[in-house]
């Protein structure tokens, strides 16, 4: 870039001893003037060349400050603008709480969880074949089996045998086949009728001359024929289950 005289010049100042690079500004000054002079042309170029590197640099700091003006610019619009959602907020909640105490909206987000709970509950009890009637789901079974197993599968179904609390109930009952077990058996202590949630019988409706633990047999559970008639639990017979659910 240089020519001859300009490479001496560099050398030169380059060579300066170390105890000159104290020397001050303005000797520094009044040796490049001497310098310039001596040799015009190098004088210039090495002007031009500091002033070309002076403005890339200042038009450099422009973008980078006007690129940190724009970013302060987005940064407090987007302060600004979450504050007044945060505010927006408050206010709602507010005028929620005002309308509507946080107790109660809670009660009411119960209440209709439970009732998601039950009408899934119901979808799965109907979809299966139950029944609804009076405050129960009933089911009635295809297959023939033992009292016990009979049993064995209300529980598995999440209910029990069905147990007859009313003459309504007796009657609803009695639009099924004949000879179905029900929940009532006295298999813990002869003569004494329980249902199968450990209630005693109160309401009964015993097919006439019933329970009569026929030839002296060993009749303790109970089937529906009708009305009701105890017979051997190993007999295998329909059976009815029934899920308490008050809808
Ligand atoms: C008799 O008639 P049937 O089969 O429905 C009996 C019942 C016995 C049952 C035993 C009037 O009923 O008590 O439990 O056989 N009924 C009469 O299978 O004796
Ligand atoms: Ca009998």
């Amino acid at each position: 870039m240089f020519n001859e005289d300009e490479s001496k010049i560099t050398i030169e100042i380059r060579d300066l001893p170390v105890a000159s690079s104290r020397r001050t500004l303005k000797s520094y000054t009044s040796e490049y003037d001497e310098v310039a002079t001596a040799v015009p042309d190098t004088g210039r170029k090495l002007e031009r060349c500091v002033a070309v590197s002076f403005c890339l640099l200042s038009s450099q700091q422009k973008s980078l400050d006007e690129e940190r003006d724009e970013l302060k610019r987005q940064l407090n619009l987007t302060t600004s603008q979450q504050k007044s959602l945060t505010e927006e907020r408050d206010e709602l909640n507010r005028q929620l709480n005002l309308f509507m105490p946080a107790s109660q909206q809670k009660s009411l987000d119960e209440e209709r969880d439970e009732l998601k709970r039950q009408l899934n509950l119901t979808n799965h009890y109907l979809n299966q074949g139950w029944v609804y009637f009076g405050s129960s789901f009933y089911y009635i079974s295809s297959v023939n089996k033992a009292w016990q197993d009979s049993r064995e599968d209300c529980l598995q179904r999440g209910a029990d045998l069905v147990i007859i609390n009313s003459e309504a109930e007796q009657k609803f009952i009695r639009q099924y086949p004949k000879y179905i077990w029900i929940g009532l058996t006295d298999r813990e202590t002869e003569g004494v009728w329980k249902w199968v949630d450990g209630t005693p019988l109160t309401t009964s409706f015993w097919r006439s001359g019933e329970p009569n633990n026929y030839r002296g047999g060993n009749e303790d559970c109970v089937e529906l024929t009708l009305d009701w008639n105890d017979v051997e639990c190993e007999q295998k017979k329909l059976w009815m289950c029934e899920k308490k659910m008050a809808l």
